[in-house]
């Protein structure tokens, strides 16, 4: 390979005379191929790749997807998503004028050999006023807009009665506590947020470990989960349906994984699953067998209640447990585990073949969990549980049993 360099002169009419260095590889000796050949070849095999790259990208987008902003289905994200269109649309108009006028200049007045010298001006005072006068308005327009819609989302609409969720972010899964989910009744659940359909649901956010970040495309933008604080955050939903959340902060080894779904339902339904929360449900004698295992051998109870809502200071103490480094640490609440579709922070389908690979070894279906890493019969060699198959089958028999 040789390396050429070529030194020309070029005429500049305002500087007069500079030089040009003109570099140019010779690649003739390894290629057979002229320097111009291969360059567009090369052109060609970048535009192509980063085609192919953009396509494969854009399959995987969906409009409608399970977590998809553009398809919001409650006033707050439908309020979100026109602001953002709103947005996107004044400054993609914006961007196309200016890069035109751009272009178009740079295409049409670019200098040619033997071009007169355009007329040279300096200064335009109507131009400059207008393109001073357009962004100020645009700019000072859609911030003030911004602000004020910011503002507008902050509180679901005064008289609207909302109902009150508190929620609590756990390396990896999602706490829901009611205050008072219908006449008075309290409810603690998790990983699977009921509401009834069209009524505002007001949301306190906290967390008792690292930050998290509250998020349900479908409904609302994200708000920050943040230990000793209490972040708020609204939402309603228009249709009945089940919309999938996630979190949306960078939380530990299973981050991606901690998802949480909004199941709203009809008022009746809603109503129907509180006043059936927390009655003692029916349990046949292999379900029995489970609810001992439950509370003996299994311990599952130190992390797990599963006969009404959690009182502040049982929380308390499994969250101080916890933090001191016990063999203990808050769970999700089980009192209506068999209500809810999907489990483990809404990876599995609750199932009785998924729940008894679950119970059977919490660690392969999600990875380094605390279930697995705190609980006593899980610290054998394999980590599999020190219970017997039929202990596990009867576990699962009462776990399915609770609605
Ligand atoms: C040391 C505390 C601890 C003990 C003891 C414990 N668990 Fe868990 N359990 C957890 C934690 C923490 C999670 C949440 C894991 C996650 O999703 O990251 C969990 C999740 C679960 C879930 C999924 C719940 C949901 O809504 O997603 C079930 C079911 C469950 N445990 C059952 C049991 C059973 C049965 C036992 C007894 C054999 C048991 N657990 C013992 C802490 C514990
Ligand atoms: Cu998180």
């Amino acid at each position: 390979m040789t390396l050429d360099m070529h030194y020309d002169s070029v005429q500049c009419r305002c500087h007069g005379t500079v030089r040009e260095k003109i570099i140019t590889l010779n690649m003739k000796s390894i290629y057979n191929l002229s320097p111009t050949n291969k360059m567009i070849i090369r052109n060609k095999f970048f535009l192509i790749s980063l085609l192919t790259m953009s396509l494969l990208l854009l399959l995987g987008c969906s409009y409608d997807g399970n977590q998809s902003t553009f398809d919001p289905k409650g006033p707050v994200a439908e309020m979100q998503g026109f602001l953002f269109d709103v947005l996107i649309w004044v400054m993609a108009i914006v961007f196309v004028i200016v890069e035109f006028v751009l272009v178009y200049a740079a295409i049409k007045f670019r200098h040619k050999p033997g071009n007169p010298l355009p007329k040279q001006t300096h200064g335009n005072t109507t131009l400059e006023v207008a393109w001073t006068i357009i962004p100020t308005i645009l700019i000072l327009g859609l911030g003030i807009w911004s602000v004020q819609v910011l503002w507008d989302l902050e509180k679901p609409p005064v008289d609207s009665d909302p109902l009150v969720v508190v929620a609590t972010g756990h390396q990896w899964w999602f706490e829901f506590n009611y205050p008072d989910a219908a006449n008075g009744k309290s409810i603690t659940t998790a990983n699977e947020l009921k509401i009834p359909v069209g009524r505002p649901i007001s949301l306190s956010l906290s967390s008792d470990d690292v930050i998290h970040s509250f998020w349900v495309p479908k409904l609302a933008g994200k708000q920050d989960m943040v230990p000793t604080r209490e972040n708020p955050l609204w939402f309603m939903a228009d249709e009945e349906g089940y919309y999938y959340g996630q979190c949306a902060e960078y939380c530990g080894t299973q981050h991606a994984q901690m998802k949480f779904g909004v199941k709203a339902v009809s008022e009746q339904e809603y109503l129907e699953w509180v006043a059936g929360y927390g009655e003692v449900p029916e349990l046949s004698d292999e379900a029995k067998l489970g609810q001992q295992i439950f509370a003996g051998k299994g311990q599952c109870i130190t992390c797990h209640s599963a006969a009404g809502a959690d009182s502040d200071a049982l929380v308390q103490a499994r969250v101080n447990g916890f933090l001191s480094g016990s063999a203990i640490a808050p769970g999700p609440n089980l009192t209506d585990l068999a209500t809810r579709n999907l489990f483990a922070a809404g990876i599995y389908d609750r199932n009785s073949e998924n729940l008894k690979a679950w119970i059977t070894n919490p660690d392969e279906l999600k990875y380094g969990n605390y279930m697995s890493k705190l609980a006593q019969i899980y610290q054998t060699d394999d980590g599999n549980a020190s219970l017997t198959d039929s202990e596990i089958e009867a576990l699962v028999e009462y776990l399915q049993s609770l609605k």
